[in-house]
């Protein structure tokens, strides 16, 4: 089993909902903490207070990021079940790189760190506490676009001086990107089957059908999910073994073969008929 701090923007693209039931109901992950990332922090730690209620775990400390950053406004999905400007007071008054570091320094066995959005707080961790960042297990990223794709990605997009730095922290750092872990899909015929999910079934579902809905289409991805399996290991995504860096050109974050200490891998292929069942198949396990 490994442990995990989940960092997340999840209210918007609907994919973060997903990573986090699949993190609380997977027998093979301990989450220890979640974090908010971009705009409204204090919402998004509400919106996953709920969740977490609603999946039956109630001893699951959450931080609240720096609020802002937003770039663009994106699609919602999260306030159709919590509210915009809800804060709710079990909300920790640490921040979210101090929530990081706390549970990364007293876990009795080393912890992964997920960045399933922009990579703002794990770069405050990386920059600030340098020496709790070394202990950690490993960094599993959700963003990035490898070549020859290079359009802007929203998680790399929004901050990626942060991206980058996170990238090139020097330990394990294992990039789902774009391009890989778009291919991971729930369509609508999936409603049914998530709606049974014990407790959180209702909210994932109304989250994907409105998400389906506002986006005019019957399929979205999972992009945040399938990346975070590769802190498991390679069964639904597989690693490029060429160790690589992280570059901010143009205001992108552009990947190039690094040096051979590296620790950067990314995925280069996903299984994602068996994603799409290991993902059903987690969030129905019984609460
Ligand atoms: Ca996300």
């Amino acid at each position: 089993m490994i442990s995990l701090i989940l960092d997340t923007d999840l209210g918007d693209d609907v994919d973060d909902v997903f990573a986090l039931a699949y993190a609380v109901r997977n027998p093979r992950i301990n989450l220890c903490a979640v974090t908010t990332v971009l705009g409204d922090t204090r919402w998004r730690a509400a919106l996953a207070l709920r969740l977490l209620d609603e999946l039956g775990v109630a001893d699951i400390p959450i931080a609240a990021g720096t609020p802002g950053g937003e770039v663009n406004t994106v699609t919602l999905s999260g306030d159709v079940v919590v509210p915009p400007g809800t804060d709710d007071p079990r909300c920790e008054t640490r921040s979210a790189a101090e929530l990081m570091a706390d549970v990364i320094a007293t876990a009795p066995q080393p912890v992964w760190l997920a960045t399933i959005g922009p990579a703002t707080n794990a770069a405050v961790l990386v920059a600030e506490r340098p020496e709790v960042v070394e202990g950690l297990a490993g960094i599993v990223m959700m963003g990035g676009r490898h070549e020859p794709a290079f359009p802007r990605e929203h998680n790399f997009g929004t901050n990626p001086e942060a991206a980058a730095a996170v990238c090139n922290s020097g330990g394990t750092v294992l990039v789902g990107d774009y391009v890989v872990t778009c291919q991971a899909r729930l369509r609508r015929d999936d409603l049914p089957r998530v709606r049974q999910a014990p407790g959180v079934g209702d909210s994932l579902a109304t989250m994907l059908e409105t998400y389906f809905n506002r986006r005019e289409r019957d399929w979205t991805s999972m992009y945040d999910p399938a990346a975070l399996t590769l802190a498991l290991d390679e069964t639904f995504l597989t690693l490029d073994p060429t160790p690589m860096r992280a570059d901010v050109f143009n205001g992108q974050v552009r990947f190039a073969p690094g040096s051979a200490v590296s620790g950067l891998r990314l995925a280069d292929a996903i299984d994602t008929d068996a994603f799409h069942e290991e993902l059903l198949g987690v969030i129905e396990r019984p609460a």
